[in-house]
């Protein structure tokens, strides 16, 4: 079984590539030292796990909530009561990061001159010790230098040596690392703390833990030595075998600052206490605001969460096996930072800054040098460090195949240190002669490229049990519109107002003035919508259907044909209470899920023409021409046939309205199976498809990457006049459409941002990656694949099921009910009643859709939803149909109910 993410993603980062000249610019000025490159300058950064984590959701709102008081902040006071929960220590001092505390502790227990001793734990603790004259004795097993010694808990200090330097009389200090940060998180064992921590005792010298990845040694503890126990017990345990806990908040707490120091020890506290206020800040916020401090809380909270360490062991695992699979050696076992290759295994055996500066040259990833002196023993080693909650298997797969591909260069010449050994590698300057490498071989292209963003903020979920499953949705009526959200593992309901925003977007909501008359971000939407569609006329609205239902009002005469290409629910709904008459002409193939026609989505223009002789085209109200089909599978148009329906429209003064929802993904499409358009820009593609309409209709919470929002477009002054006083009427200022500002804002930026090459291309090659899976496992899907989502034909799939006893309902009840995964129905109970007769709509296409959020899920998702459907699949002879229990007047799929026959 595949692990997927235990968080679906909320905000992204977008990410653009570094081109190689401005790669080499940038590496000449970093000397040669790749710790020394700005993170502009850098690609994807797999050069530390410090500070860099992706937040959760619960964290930054803890951001916005900070108590900024100078003295006693009630953020203080949360992550007091955090330690005393997670760690049993009574006593906390907060400071800026954990070289902070570290500082404290040496400061307050030692004099100068005085020894301490560590488990290796000398990141930071090492230019400290130096900084304060003290001796700092370093002590580990031999076997924490053998890359290739299974020995599994690495950081364990040889306890006879711990003994001989505390029986000496000379250490004072007794500093031991949960898990050292250079060799990629390997770990401490509880065992050997806990002796350690009694022979501490012993000799009264103090314990100080550094706790900063005590998160990540215990669940390998767990994996390793205690199955039985869980993480957060464990955590106590640790916590207990030491005087002084102590962390920076930057790693496994997953915050960008912050630390603190614990203890139950009094005088301990009213040591560091004293010292804080000199070199930190108040003993109540030590050099934190008030929101790293409520941040840090929720980290720590959150340290326990082992459905995601889990995840994080197994993606490391997937690493380090690729890597070992090309000839690798990595550094073993394994840590939960991240891996470390041996320098040796290349040809040539370059150093670790060799190997890393070409790395950078080549593919634009950082990695961590660890080379020789720090231990004074015989090791280089290249860090390849994963920060938490960040890339994507893509990402790391990207990291894969450009190690693999540091194989086809050869290095011209070594670097060589410039100056004195600096305290820090990070401020160590290399020297070249000549050019660095004997041969560019091009921009290295992967197989498969990585989403064009990284994971900023997560949404954290769980699975719910088969049984908790099994009970929600029998409450729900077997209707997944009736599910709760807490109970869905992914969530494919809908791509609609689902999406994770981007840093940018966020940005220019923060950035722009709220107003519900003309303001700058009224201003900056109209901008971006009129450039980006060609109308000339734009009406924000609160969304899809409330620019439908002015449409509908302001284009229908009562007794009017409104001609679709298929139909959507709410545009159906719109028109027919706007007194039209729906008509669908959408071409044949739509209608036949076995059909590979590259635009399913077309309108019919023989059909068309039929109509329109037949019934004149005075009778017609307007065609509407949704893009990227919805009901028929995500479906595109095309360039060519549009072109035509536009024509016979413009013929018979007909005006075609778009239902551009998903213009951006037809436009990929266009560009992909159109062989005309195949290099266009996507920009380019969507207003030469809109030129050819007299307006549109837009739910902005598909393409246009917001989570609310709508647009109304048109080209005629007296039709706008018409639309925007009833957007007055029944939505807000028709500069604010019912929106708030901000709302504005996203939408102007997600109208760029859907027009990025990158991004639609990621977007819409994952929604093929599900379908590919599926389809090779013979799982009966609507071909070819579409742009939104992946749609399962329950017809085929459900076969002895008929369609009165609503075989999609069924299937979306029965993929909820064994994977967690939530999709939606889309067949006869979508279709509703026919207003004139009463019966149900019997429609052709009887499907469940699996729409898929835009860049909120990752590969590992796909698998985990592949999976899932796979094994409703072998079961699919044990489903019965439902039977309808309720049944609501209008729109009755979202609140039917059911029950199994
Ligand atoms: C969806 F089950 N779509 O796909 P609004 N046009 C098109 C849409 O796809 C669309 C709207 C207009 C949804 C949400 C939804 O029966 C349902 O912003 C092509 O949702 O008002 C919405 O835009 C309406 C799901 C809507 C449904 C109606 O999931």
């Amino acid at each position: 079984m595949s692990v997927g993410e235990s968080f679906r993603i909320k905000i992204v980062q977008t990410l653009k590539r570094v081109p190689y000249d401005l790669r080499v610019a940038a590496l000449k000025e970093a000397h040669y030292n790749v710790l020394r490159l700005p993170r502009d300058r850098v690609y994807l950064d797999f050069g530390t796990t410090r500070g860099n984590s992706g937040l959760t959701d619960k964290q930054l709102s803890a951001l916005m909530i900070g108590d900024e008081a100078y003295a006693g902040s009630a953020n203080f006071y949360a992550l007091e009561r955090v330690t005393q929960e997670v760690f049993g220590k009574r006593f906390t001092v907060p400071t800026h990061q954990g070289r902070g505390a570290e500082h404290l502790i040496l400061r307050g227990l030692l004099q100068a001159g005085q020894h301490l001793l560590t488990n290796g734990n000398l990141l930071t603790l090492a230019p400290l010790a130096t900084a304060l004259t003290l001796q700092l004795d370093s002590v580990l097993g031999p076997d924490a230098f053998d890359p290739r010694s299974p020995q599994e808990f690495k950081a364990d200090p040889p306890l006879d040596q711990v003994e001989a330097g505390l029986k000496a009389g000379g250490v004072k200090l007794l500093v031991l690392g949960a898990a050292l940060p250079q060799f990629g998180g390997q770990p401490l064992s509880l065992d050997n703390l806990e002796s350690c921590f009694s022979l501490a005792r012993r000799y009264q010298v103090p314990l100080a833990l550094d706790a900063s990845m005590l998160a990540s040694a215990a669940y390998l503890y767990k994996l390793r030595r205690a199955p039985s126990l869980d993480v957060r017990a464990l955590l106590r345990r640790y916590a207990q075998a030491c005087d002084i806990l102590y962390l920076t908040g930057r790693e496994d707490a997953g915050c960008h600052t912050g630390g603190l120091i614990a203890t139950n020890d009094e005088a301990l506290y009213t040591l560091f206490r004293s010292l804080v206020v000199v070199y930190e800040g108040l003993h109540t916020y030590g050099g934190q605001a008030g929101r790293d401090m409520q941040a840090l809380a929720q980290g720590l909270a959150d340290l326990g969460d082992e459905s995601y360490l889990a995840f994080r062991h197994q993606k490391l695992s997937y690493l380090t096996r690729r890597l070992e699979e090309d000839g690798r050696a990595v550094y073993q076992p394994l840590g939960l930072s991240g891996v470390c290759l041996d320098c040796r295994t290349f040809t040539g055996a370059p150093t670790s800054a060799n190997l890393a500066a070409l790395l950078y040259l080549v593919s634009g990833l950082r990695a961590r040098p660890m080379g020789g002196s720090t231990f004074g023993r015989d090791f280089d080693l290249l860090g390849l460090f994963v920060p938490r909650r960040c890339y994507t298997e893509r990402q790391i797969d990207y990291l894969i195949e450009s190690v693999q591909h540091l194989a086809r260069y050869r290095i011209a010449h070594s670097l060589r240190m410039a100056g004195s050994e600096p305290v820090a590698p990070e401020l160590t300057r290399y020297e070249v002669d000549g050019s660095f490498i004997t041969e560019y071989h091009g921009d290295f292209l992967p197989a498969h490229p990585p989403e064009p963003y990284f994971i900023k903020v997560v949404e954290p979920f769980r699975l719910k049990s088969i049984e908790k499953r099994a009970q929600a949705i029998r409450e729900a009526g077997y209707n997944t519109f009736l599910l709760r959200s807490e109970d869905i593992y992914i969530d494919l309901l809908t791509d609609s107002g689902t999406a994770a925003m981007s840093n940018q977007q966020w940005a220019k909501m923060l950035e722009v003035q709220e107003s519900e008359l003309g303001s700058d971000a009224a201003r900056l939407f109209h901008e971006h919508a009129r450039a980006g569609l060609g109308f000339r006329y734009i009406l924000p609205t609160h969304q899809g259907r409330a620019a439908e239902h002015i449409l509908s009002r302001a284009l229908i005469h009562p007794g009017q044909y409104v001609i679709n290409n298929m139909y959507f629910t709410t545009t159906r709904e719109h028109q027919e209470r706007a007194g039209g008459i729906f008509v669908d002409l959408i071409v044949d193939e739509a209608y036949d899920p076995r059909s590979g026609y590259p635009f399913k989505g077309d309108l019919d223009p023989k059909k068309l023409t039929a109509f329109i002789a037949a019934h004149g085209p005075e009778r017609i109200a307007y065609v509407c021409v949704e893009t990227n089909v919805n009901m028929a599978g995500g479906q595109p148009i095309s360039l060519a046939t549009t072109r035509e329906i536009s024509a016979i429209c413009r013929y018979h003064r007909i005006p075609v309205i778009f239902d551009a929802t998903r213009v951006a993904e037809n436009a990929y499409l266009i560009r992909q199976r159109e062989r005309a358009y195949a290099g266009w820009t996507i920009k380019e593609i969507i207003r030469e498809l809109m030129a050819l309409g007299d307006g549109c209709t837009i739910s902005a919470k598909k393409d246009v990457l917001v989570n609310i929002g709508g647009i109304l477009a048109v080209n005629d002054v007296a039709l706008y006049e018409r639309c925007a006083a009833l957007c007055t009427t029944f939505e807000g200022t028709p500069w604010s459409g019912g929106l708030a500002s901000r709302d504005l804002a996203a939408m102007a930026v997600g109208l760029e941002e859907m027009t990025e090459y990158d991004y639609i291309s990621s977007r819409v090659e994952q929604v093929r990656y599900l379908w590919t899976k599926l389809r090779e496992a013979g799982v009966p899907v609507v071909e070819p694949p579409g742009g939104h989502a992946v749609f399962l034909d329950a017809k085929a799939f459900l076969p002895h099921i008929p369609q009165d006893q609503f075989p999609a309902q069924r299937l979306a009840a029965a993929l909820y009910e064994v994977s967690g995964v939530r999709g939606m129905e889309r067949g006869i109970v979508s279709a509703g009643r026919d207003p004139a007769t009463g019966r149900h709509r019997a429609s052709k296409l009887e499907l469940v859709r699996l729409a898929i959020p835009r860049r909120v899920y990752t590969y590992s998702h796909m698998d985990v939803v592949a999976e899932g459907v796979i094994e409703v699949f072998r079961g699919r002879q044990r489903l019965t149909g439902l039977r309808m229990i309720f049944e609501p007047p209008a729109l009755r799929f979202f609140t039917a109910r059911f029950d199994l026959l």
